[in-house]
C-alpha cells in the first residue's frame, strides 16, 4: 500500500530547486525555433486567451489534423490552454480550414483577401460572425492553413497584438527545398551536426520522432520540398528496397506539405538496369528512367523529381556519351512530366580538361542552352561561381538566361566557414547575394527578381539550401547555426526579406523577447558575416583553404593533380603583388557579366574593395580607399576580423542572465573556438602572404606566436564531413 507523504519546507525547498535547474539547464535545442515559452505576463496572456476559446478546424485532412495538433502544443504552451480538456467551451473561436470549407458569412468577408494569394498562401484575418469577433486562419489549400497556423503561433511567441489581425501572405517561389548531401551510410558529405538523420537500416518499420519534428521545423518556415541524399549519388536509392523506405518518409513528409525528391545518378541505368549504357539518347535508356519514374510515382504518388549532379567532379553525365546538358536533362524530364515532376539539374561544372578559368566555365557551358531546356527543368546554380565561398560576387548565369528557369544554391552548412563550430549568420550572405543587381534588364535586375520568375516572366521557380542538418540533438551543432536554416526558409518564402528582420523573428522565438537580449545578440549576428570574411578571406581573396575536408587555412597547398584545386591558382601571390586577374587583361571572365557590371568590376577604381583580388592582381603597395597599401590594409582586415570575434564573444558572456545555462554554455564554448581559429587564419595566411610581400606587419595587428612552418605542419585526417 503507498504510504501518504507529507511535505515539509525542506521537500518544497527541493522541489523548487528542481523546478529551477531545470529551467536554466534544461534546453538542449531540439526544438529549435519552436520553443513555445510560456507566456509571463499575465496581462498580455489573459488578453491572448480572450480570443481563443476553442479551436474550430474545418475540414478532416491529416493537414487539417497536423495543424490543430500544433495549435493544440503551441496554445497549451504559451497560454496553458488545454483543448482537449474543454471541448466546446466558449465562443471565441479560432477557425481554421480551407476556403472550400469556410461558410458563406465568412467566404464574404474575405474574397478580396483570396485574390491576393497563391496556392500556398494564408489570410489570418479577425472578423465579425453574428456579432461575435473571431479569428479565422484560411488558405485555399489546407498547407496554406497549415503555413498560417504557424505564423499565428509565431505571432504569439513573439507577443505581437492579435486584436485587429489581417495578415495576408504567400511565397513567392515554388519550388523551396533543402538538399542534404547525406549518404546512404549515414556520413553526411560536408555535414558538421552528426550524422544523417535519415536511419536508412531501421526503415521503413522504425520511425524516429525526428522525421516528424523535421517536417515541423521545415513547415513552420515554408520549405516544401527535401532532397534525401547526395548529390554524389549512390544509384542504389532508386532500388524497391530502398524506395520502400523514401516512401515511409514521404508519408510522414506529406500532410506538412513537404514534397520528397531524390538525387538521381546518371548511370543508374547501368548500375542498377543492368543496360550497358547511360546514353541519353538510347531508347532503352529513355525507356529504364521512364519506368522507373512510374514505379517511384506508384509509390509516392507526389514525388517532387530528381536532382542531378551530372559531367561534375567525376559524376557521370550525358557528356560521357557525347551528349550534352538538355539531352540529360530533358531525357529525366521526359520522365517525370507525366506525372508533373521537375528536375533540378545543377549547373555546378567545372573540368580538368578545360584550361580556362574555372570560374568562367558554368557560363560557357549553360548559357548557350538558354531556351532549350524542357519546361519542367530548373537549372540549379550556386550563389557564386566558384564555390560558396565566405564571400563571391554573384554569380554571372543569373539574369542571363531569360528562357530557363535557374534556381538559387545557398549552402547552409558550412563547408568553407568554419564548420559548425563558427557561429555565422548567412541570411546576411543570402541577402547580398539576392540583392545583387545583374543589370541584365537595366539597373534594378536584382538576382531576387531572377529566381523569383518576375525578371524574365518565368513560371517554374526555385531556391535550394544544402542543408546543415544532422542526428547532433541540437539538430545543427551549434544552436546559432538553426538560424541559417530559419533564415534560409523564410528567404525561400520571400527573399526580399532583410538579415535584420529574420535576425529578429529567429531570436524572439528561439530564446526570449527581451529588448536586453535582442540588440546586442542581433548586432553580434549580424556582424558575423564579415566578421568570417576578414579573417578568412579578405578583399576579395577566395578558396584558401586547406585540402580536402577544407578545414582550416591552406594558402600555401600547390600540390594536387588539377590546378584550379590548388589555392596558389586563386590567390597568385608573388613579388609583384596578389589577386587573380579576371578583367580582359586576364582570364576575362568579367565580359561574362552585363556591360555596366564588367565596366564596374574591370576598372580597380570602380571595382568594390570587398572584391578586389577576386578580380585584379594587385601591387602590395597599391593604396586602398583608406589611404593604406594593400598590404597594411588586408593585414588589418585579419585582425579586424580576430577583433570581431573577440567582441562577439565579449557580448555573447553578458547574455548569461537572459536564457538558459545549457545553450548559454554551449555557444560560449563554440565563440572561444572561433575565437582561436579566427587567429589561426590571420597568423598563418599572414605569415604566408609576408614571404611575397616582404614587409613588416602594421601597427595593431598582433605578431603572430607560431611559424609558418608550425601552420603548414597541421594535419586534421579526421576531420568531420570529408
Ligand atoms: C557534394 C564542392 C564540395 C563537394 C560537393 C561539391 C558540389 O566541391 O567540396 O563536397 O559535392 O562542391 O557541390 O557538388
Amino acid at each position: 500500500m503507498l504510504k501518504k507523504v507529507r511535505l515539509n519546507k525542506h521537500h518544497l525547498a527541493l522541489l523548487l530547486l528542481f523546478v529551477v535547474c531545470s529551467k536554466s539547464f534544461g534546453n538542449d535545442g531540439y526544438k529549435l525555433w519552436l520553443q513555445y515559452r510560456f507566456v509571463e505576463n499575465e496581462a498580455l496572456r489573459g488578453n491572448y486567451r480572450s480570443y481563443i476559446n476553442k479551436l474550430m478546424p474545418l475540414g478532416d485532412s491529416k493537414t487539417i489534423e497536423v495543424a490543430e495538433k500544433e495549435l493544440e502544443l503551441g496554445l497549451k504552451g504559451m497560454l496553458g490552454l488545454d483543448f482537449l480538456s474543454k471541448p466546446g467551451v466558449g465562443e471565441k473561436s479560432l477557425i481554421f480550414g480551407e476556403k472550400s470549407n469556410l461558410s458563406k458569412d465568412i467566404s464574404i468577408q474575405l474574397e478580396s483577401d483570396f485574390n491576393n494569394i497563391n496556392d500556398e498562401g494564408f489570410i489570418i484575418k479577425s472578423i465579425s460572425i453574428k456579432g461575435k469577433n473571431q479569428i479565422v486562419i484560411t488558405g485555399n489549400t489546407d498547407v496554406g492553413v497549415l503555413y498560417g497556423v504557424y505564423h499565428f503561433l509565431q505571432l504569439l511567441q513573439s507577443h505581437k497584438p492579435i486584436e485587429q489581425l489581417k495578415i495576408v501572405d504567400s511565397p513567392k517561389l515554388k519550388v523551396r527545398v533543402l538538399n542534404h548531401w547525406d549518404n546512404l551510410d549515414r556520413t553526411v558529405e560536408r555535414g558538421y551536426a552528426g550524422f544523417s538523420i535519415w536511419d536508412w537500416h531501421r526503415l521503413p518499420d522504425y520511425i524516429d520522432q525526428r522525421y516528424v519534428d523535421y517536417a515541423r521545423a521545415n513547415a513552420s518556415i515554408g520549405i516544401n520540398g527535401t532532397v534525401l541524399n547526395n548529390v554524389n549519388a549512390n544509384a542504389l536509392i532508386l532500388t524497391p528496397q530502398y524506395l520502400e523506405k523514401v516512401e515511409v518518409l514521404a508519408n510522414i513528409f506529406r500532410p506538412y506539405g513537404i514534397k520528397v525528391y531524390l538525387t538521381a545518378r546518371f548511370s543508374a541505368p547501368i548500375e542498377i538496369g543492368g543496360l550497358p549504357t547511360a546514353d541519353p539518347l538510347d531508347l532503352d535508356v529513355i525507356k529504364w528512367w521512364q519506368e522507373k519514374a512510374k514505379e517511384i510515382y506508384t509509390r509516392i504518388p507526389d514525388f517532387g523529381g530528381f536532382l542531378v549532379k551530372a559531367n561534375s567532379e567525376g559524376q557521370p553525365g550525358p557528356q560521357n556519351y557525347g551528349r550534352n546538358h538538355v539531352d540529360g536533362a530533358n531525357m529525366m524530364a521526359n520522365a517525370v512530366a507525366p506525372f508533373k515532376g521537375i528536375v533540378m539539374w545543377r549547373a555546378f561544372v567545372y573540368s580538368e580538361h578545360d584550361t580556362t578559368d574555372r570560374a568562367k566555365q558554368a557560363y560557357s557551358e549553360f548559357v548557350p542552352y538558354d531556351g532549350q531546356f524542357k519546361d519542367n527543368v530548373l537549372v540549379q546554380v550556386k550563389n557564386g561561381a566558384i564555390d560558396f565561398q565566405p564571400r563571391e560576387p554573384f554569380h554571372p548565369m543569373f539574369g542571363a538566361m531569360p528562357k530557363t528557369p535557374l534556381m538559387m544554391e545557398f549552402q547552409i552548412t558550412q563547408e568553407y566557414l568554419g564548420f559548425s563550430t563558427h557561429s555565422i549568420f548567412l541570411p546576411k550572405l543570402f541577402e547580398e547575394v539576392l540583392k545583387a543587381d545583374t543589370y541584365r534588364k537595366g539597373k534594378g535586375s536584382t538576382i531576387a527578381k531572377d529566381i523569383d520568375g518576375s525578371l524574365h516572366n518565368k513560371r517554374l521557380t526555385g531556391i535550394a539550401g544544402v542543408s546543415n542538418i544532422g542526428s547532433d540533438i541540437n539538430w545543427t551543432g551549434n544552436t546559432m547555426l538553426q538560424a541559417n536554416w530559419y533564415g534560409y526558409g523564410r528567404l525561400a518564402w520571400n527573399p526580399y526579406l532583410s538579415a535584420n528582420e529574420i535576425a529578429d523573428e529567429w531570436l524572439v522565438l528561439t530564446f526570449s523577447t527581451n529588448e536586453s537580449f535582442i540588440k546586442p545578440v542581433k548586432n553580434m549576428m549580424l556582424d558575423s558575416k564579415e566578421a568570417v570574411v576578414n579573417y578568412m578571406t579578405p578583399l576579395g581573396l577566395h578558396h584558401i583553404m586547406d585540402t580536402g575536408h577544407h578545414y582550416g587555412p591552406g594558402p600555401w597547398v600547390s600540390n594536387l593533380s588539377r590546378p584550379e584545386w590548388n589555392p596558389v591558382y586563386y590567390h597568385k601571390a608573388d613579388k609583384n603583388g596578389i589577386g587573380f586577374d579576371r578583367t580582359p587583361t586576364g582570364s576575362n571572365a568579367t565580359e561574362q557579366y552585363a556591360d555596366e557590371v564588367a565596366a564596374k568590376f574591370n576598372n580597380i577604381n570602380t571595382c568594390p574593395e570587398e572584391d578586389l583580388l577576386w578580380f585584379h592582381h594587385v601591387p602590395w603597395d597599391y593604396r586602398l580607399k583608406n589611404g593604406k597599401t594593400l598590404w597594411d590594409g588586408m593585414a588589418l582586415k585579419y585582425q579586424e576580423g580576430v577583433n570581431q570575434v573577440e567582441h562577439m564573444g565579449k557580448t555573447w558572456d553578458t547574455m548569461e542572465a537572459y536564457i538558459d545555462s545549457g545553450r548559454f554554455n554551449e555557444v560560449k564554448m563554440l565563440l572561444n573556438i572561433q575565437f582561436k581559429e579566427a587567429k589561426w587564419w590571420r597568423d598563418a595566411c599572414l605569415l604566408y602572404f609576408q614571404q611575397f610581400s616582404g614587409k613588416p606587419l602594421p601597427d595593431g595587428v598582433e605578431k603572430p606566436t607560431q611559424t609558418l612552418e608550425y601552420f603548414k605542419s597541421l594535419k586534421f585526417p579526421f576531420a568531420p564531413g570529408n
